[in-house]
């Protein structure tokens, strides 16, 4: 089954918006099989964003991502890396569809609330760069056999 990587980045943490993003996700029917809150370490926080190194907003995505604590997930389920990606809604919340999680709680592109792994093979590395193997639980539901 398909894992993919979710953070609720510090703002969505300093607004207590924790809950309300985790549940959004229950309620779809993902399973959590990951789930901690945790201070991002700069040399992590570069690691994460590396794609952007050299960018002209990326000392600021990092400064941001290691602000404060974020709250980090592992989310399993069919085809939840490009959905997770759908029910967050586009970069800029400004931008992003009424409803989705960005539209509903941001309107900065870099205060954005959440971050979700944009393919299976960056959920495959990001996953690896903030969970330890032993750190995933893996588990089964009673309503997976039947409901999803
Ligand atoms: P994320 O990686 O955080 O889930 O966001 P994303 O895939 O939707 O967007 P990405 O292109 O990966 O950008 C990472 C984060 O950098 C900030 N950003 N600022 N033009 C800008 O000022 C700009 N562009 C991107 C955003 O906070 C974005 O989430
Ligand atoms: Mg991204």
């Amino acid at each position: 089954m398909e894992r993919t990587y979710l953070m609720v980045k510090p703002d969505g943490v300093q607004r207590g918006l924790v809950g309300q993003i985790i549940s959004r996700f229950e309620q779809r029917g993902y399973k959590i099989v990951g789930l901690k809150m945790m201070q991002i370490s700069r040399e992590v926080a570069e690691k994460h964003y590396g794609e952007h190194v050299g960018k002209p907003f990326f000392q600021g995505l990092v400064d941001f991502i290691t602000s404060g604590p974020v709250v980090a997930m592992v989310v399993e389920g069919k085809d939840v890396v490009s959905a997770a990606r759908e029910m967050m809604g586009a970069t800029n919340p400004l931008k992003a569809a009424p409803g989705t999680i960005r539209a509903t709680f941001g309107v900065d592109v870099g205060r954005n609330v959440i971050h979700g792994s944009d393919s299976l093979e960056s959920a495959q590395r990001e996953i690896a760069l903030f969970f330890r193997p032993e750190e995933l639980v893996d588990y089964g539901r009673a309503i997976d056999s039947w409901i999803y």
